[in-house]
Parts: structure tokens; C-alpha cells; sequence
């Protein structure tokens, strides 16, 4: 009975994942869904990709939190556009959750739209939120072991994003470790390494969203 009850909540965010998706389609918005432990860089990323590119597209964010505003606070002085979701204990964010969101926003206008998970590796990695794109960020602060403790996020991903590289000269954080681990669990994975600091790296990850913008239109 309590396997039934899971299969059908499952079956219920695939089937809003795919109507929410239908409409970023219809609106041609790039959806790029962030997902990374607590700290890992997920609202810096935003911040630092919205510097760039915001005399440029129209980007919106959704900023998942178990409470508070604090992160949209922040977002607020770079777009108009985001909305916060306090999920009030809930450790991801579902389909429904983003269908409420998108209601308001302008979804017409704009050209990507970054959402920023609940802070976890575990629990998000199941819900399809209708996203084009999925992003694990691992950090160095992290350690380079996350590949092999949390094995599921890093196969279900379109992106590795490695944050914090300014620090790698302080810690013992082992790069061929981390990039062989990712690449056993998905061997055809792009990894980048960046810095949300010092902005390392970032000529790559521009290139990556201006890619899977054009491939949306
Ligand atoms: N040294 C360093 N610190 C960073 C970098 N990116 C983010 N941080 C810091 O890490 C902390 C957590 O970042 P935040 O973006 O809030 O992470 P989130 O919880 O994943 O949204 C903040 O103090 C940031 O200033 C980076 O590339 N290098
Ligand atoms: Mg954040």
C-alpha cells in the first residue's frame, strides 16, 4: 500500500513536470534547474551569470528554500523577475510548487529561467520540475568525495559544475579524483570547473548557457 502511494506521487510530478515543460516550450524559456548542497554556490552562480548576461537576455529565478527570503532578497537587485518558494520543511522542490511560481512571472519575456533548489543532494534528485537543463554543483569547500556519496545526483545531471577552485591552493581536494568518480557514475558528462570568487572558469560556463538557450529557440 505505502509503495502504491509513493508510485502514485511520483507519477503525479512526472505528469506536472510535463505540463509545466510543455509551457516553457510554448514560451520559449530556457529552464536550468540548480541543485547542490547547502553552500555549495548555487545563489552566487545566479548572481555572477546575471552580472553577465543581464544587459543582454531576460532572466528570471525561482529560489527554493526551506524558509526565509534571504537569497531572492539578494537576486532582487539584478532582476525583477524572481519569485521565493518557502517550501516550510519540504527538502525539494516538485512540479506544483514551480506551476504556482510561474503563474507569476513573465514567463513570455524572458529567455532563461534559473531554478534554485532546496540546499541537498538527496532529496531533489527524484522530481522532474519540467526543466531543459539540470545542474549538480559540487564545491571544493566540499570535499572530493561527493561523487561516491551521493552517486544519483551526479547520473541524473546534464552539467557538473565544480565551485570554488580559488580555493583548491588551501585544501587537499583531488581533482583527477573527483572528475574519474563523476565520469565512472557518466562517462559522457561535461564537467566545469569555475570560481563564483574570482570568475575562473566562467568563459565556459557562459558558453554552455548561451548553447542550451540556442537550442530552446
Ligand atoms: N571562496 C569562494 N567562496 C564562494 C564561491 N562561491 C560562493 N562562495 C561563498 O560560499 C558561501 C555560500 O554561497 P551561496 O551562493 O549562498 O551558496 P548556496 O547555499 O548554494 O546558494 C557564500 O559565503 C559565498 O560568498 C567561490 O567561488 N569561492
Ligand atoms: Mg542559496
Amino acid at each position: 500500500m505505502k509503495i502504491d502511494v509513493i508510485e502514485n506521487v511520483m507519477q503525479y510530478n512526472k505528469d506536472e513536470a510535463e505540463i509545466n515543460r510543455k509551457k516553457f516550450r510554448e514560451n520559449k524559456v530556457t529552464v536550468v534547474n540548480i541543485l547542490s548542497a547547502p553552500g555549495a554556490g548555487k545563489t552566487s552562480l545566479i548572481i555572477e551569470t546575471l552580472k553577465v548576461f543581464m544587459d543582454k537576455i531576460n532572466i528570471g529565478v525561482i529560489e527554493g528554500d526551506i524558509s526565509s527570503t534571504h537569497d531572492s532578497e539578494k537576486i532582487k537587485a539584478f532582476t525583477n523577475s524572481v519569485v521565493q518558494i518557502n517550501t516550510g520543511g519540504t527538502c525539494h522542490l516538485n512540479a506544483s510548487m514551480i506551476a504556482k511560481a510561474i503563474e507569476k512571472l513573465p514567463l513570455k519575456e524572458l529567455d532563461l529561467l534559473f531554478i534554485e533548489n532546496v540546499g541537498n543532494l538527496i532529496c531533489p534528485v527524484g522530481f522532474d520540475l519540467g526543466e531543459k537543463a539540470r545542474i549538480v554543483l559540487s564545491s571544493v569547500s566540499e570535499g572530493d568525495d561527493k561523487p561516491v556519496k551521493y552517486p544519483k545526483a551526479f547520473l541524473k545531471t546534464d552539467l557538473v559544475a565544480l565551485n570554488k577552485i580559488d580555493m583548491l591552493k588551501y585544501s587537499d581536494f583531488n581533482m583527477n579524483f573527483f572528475t574519474s568518480k563523476v565520469k565512472e557514475l557518466n562517462p559522457g558528462i561535461k564537467i566545469i570547473a569555475l570560481s563564483c570568487k574570482t570568475r575562473e572558469g566562467f568563459k565556459v560556463w557562459e558558453e554552455w548557457i548561451f548553447d542550451i538557450i540556442k537550442n530552446c529557440k
